[in-house]
């Protein structure tokens, strides 16, 4: 059970809310942000009800079944391209420590188990007058969502499938340190190198929708400040920033 009791004591002196419904916990972050929440501030929630992807799409987790979390943090604007990427290892670092095999990162940063997405990760970040003011740094992870009958049946996968029992409070409290780690380390090599090593695709056939068309190719690389370099039916490298891949 999630409650602001159990949460205080796993995540003891740490800034949090916790929430029982909500509309997205990146919304409340996000005021709270700009209200002077502490770097490190977490908002959490037991219900999402428009918990939201990239480029506005739904994320679904029924009341009671996901750790859904807003990270806050201000980062300098050279380290922006790393807070995904913080974001990914963290999440990969603490499932791994329940003991999982076959846990990756599919390009830029979902966390999948065996090829099932089990985490989204959606940072926003907030300006003023071009001053990056900090990013809210947005977490959802499947711990015992039943996705039988529905759209993500064979896309998707919860932590429950392969660790009974999960107590989300000491889940939170695992990311949170995670997160604390490496966003105080953005620009660090480590960081990229355990993220590019965490990327299952690299080397395959895929194809990347973006938002001026399909790329399909090989997946040969990833450049520092995380774009994708894939080499396309022609021989030519494409540099992709943002997008969805899939196996070709
Ligand atoms: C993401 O977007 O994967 C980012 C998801 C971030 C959710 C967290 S929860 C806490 C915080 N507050 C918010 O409002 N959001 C963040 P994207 O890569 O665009 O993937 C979204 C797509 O994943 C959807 O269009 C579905 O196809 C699929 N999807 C939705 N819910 C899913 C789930 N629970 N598990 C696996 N796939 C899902």
């Amino acid at each position: 059970m999630l409650s602001v009791e159990r949460l205080e004591q796993t995540l003891e002196a740490r800034p949090f809310q916790y929430l029982e419904t909500t509309a997205s916990t990146n919304d409340v972050a996000m005021r709270w942000l700009l209200d002077g929440a502490p770097v490190g501030s977490i908002v959490t929630a037991n219900e999402q009800v428009q918990g939201r992807g990239r480029l506005g799409r739904t994320w679904y987790a029924p009341p009671g079944t996901a750790l859904m979390l807003s990270y806050v943090l201000r980062p300098a604007v050279d380290d922006l391209p790393y807070v995904g990427m913080a974001g990914a290892v963290a999440v990969l670092e603490t499932i791994q420590a329940l003991g999982m095999s076959g846990v990756g990162l599919k390009w830029p940063n979902d966390v999948q188990i065996d090829g099932r997405k089990v985490c989204g990760i959606l940072p926003e970040a907030t300006w003023q007058d071009g001053t990056l003011l900090g990013v809210v740094l947005g977490i959802g992870i499947n711990v015992r969502i039943d996705f039988a009958g529905t759209a993500f049946a064979h896309t998707a996968i919860s932590l429950e499938q392969r660790v009974p029992s999960l107590d989300r409070a000491e889940l939170l409290a695992q990311l949170a340190e995670r997160l604390d780690a490496w966003t105080a380390r953005l620009s660090a090599d480590e960081l990229f190198e355990r993220w590019r090593a965490g990327l299952v695709m690299l080397g395959r056939p895929v194809s990347i929708t973006t938002v001026t068309g399909t790329i399909t190719g090989t997946a040969e690389a990833v450049e520092r400040q995380g774009a994708l370099v894939v080499r396309d039916a022609h021989g030519v490298l494409q540099r992709v920033i943002a997008g969805d891949i899939a196996l070709g």
